[in-house]
């Protein structure tokens, strides 16, 4: 049986782009090459050198681009931040239940950040915007995974951009 993670887990609402923290997780498409959203938020923030990274990226480990559910990590840039985790949510389906794929974006990102050595962690509302999740099942399915996650790390901060994902976030976190 999985066990709670012994995590300091916050929910605020602000921009992610603002977070001090070690870790800023990005709501990427696969081709890592920037988009919208708090994808291109992330990177007109962070400046030119998280492309590059993205770009390292896309040459060496994933060549056909980032799978959805998997993460990989560059350089956070101008970021308050050491490293910025690209993940690639699903696309929301009703005909296909994809929640594995959102649920393995966070525990993917949290592997991640724990083998870089994070201490604290910035999560977006993955696949809410473009990706068009219903924000409340999103957040059930983000909150089951972060807590059951087998690789985590001690600060875990979701900043909701919406007073709706922020209420979202706190009934599903509710104990
Ligand atoms: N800080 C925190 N949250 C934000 C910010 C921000 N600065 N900006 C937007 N959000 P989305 P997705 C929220 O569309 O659904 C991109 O073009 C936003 O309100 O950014 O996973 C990528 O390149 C929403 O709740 O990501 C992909 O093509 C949440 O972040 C595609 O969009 C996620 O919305 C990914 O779509």
């Amino acid at each position: 049986m999985a066990t709670d993670n012994p995590t300091d887990i916050t929910l605020l609402r602000g921009d992610i782009t603002e977070q001090h923290v070690d870790a800023v997780v990005n709501a990427a498409n696969s081709s890592l090459m920037g988009g919208g959203g708090v994808d291109g938020a992330i990177h007109r923030a962070g400046g030119p050198t998280i492309l590059e990274g993205c770009r390292a990226l896309r040459s060496s480990e994933f060549p056909e681009g980032l799978p959805a559910g998997r993460a990989a990590a560059t350089t956070a840039g101008d970021l308050p931040a050491r490293w910025v985790i690209h993940t690639v949510g699903p696309v929301y389906s009703k005909e296909e239940d994809r929640s594995g794929l959102l649920a393995s974006c966070f525990t993917e990102s949290l592997r991640i950040a724990h083998g870089l050595g994070a201490g604290s962690i910035a999560f977006p509302a993955i696949s809410t915007g473009v990706y068009r999740w219903p924000v409340e099942d999103a957040a059930r399915i983000a909150a089951q995974a972060v807590r059951t996650a087998p690789e985590s790390v001690p600060d875990i901060r979701f900043v909701l951009f919406s007073d709706r994902a922020l209420a979202a976030f706190e009934e599903a976190f509710a104990p």
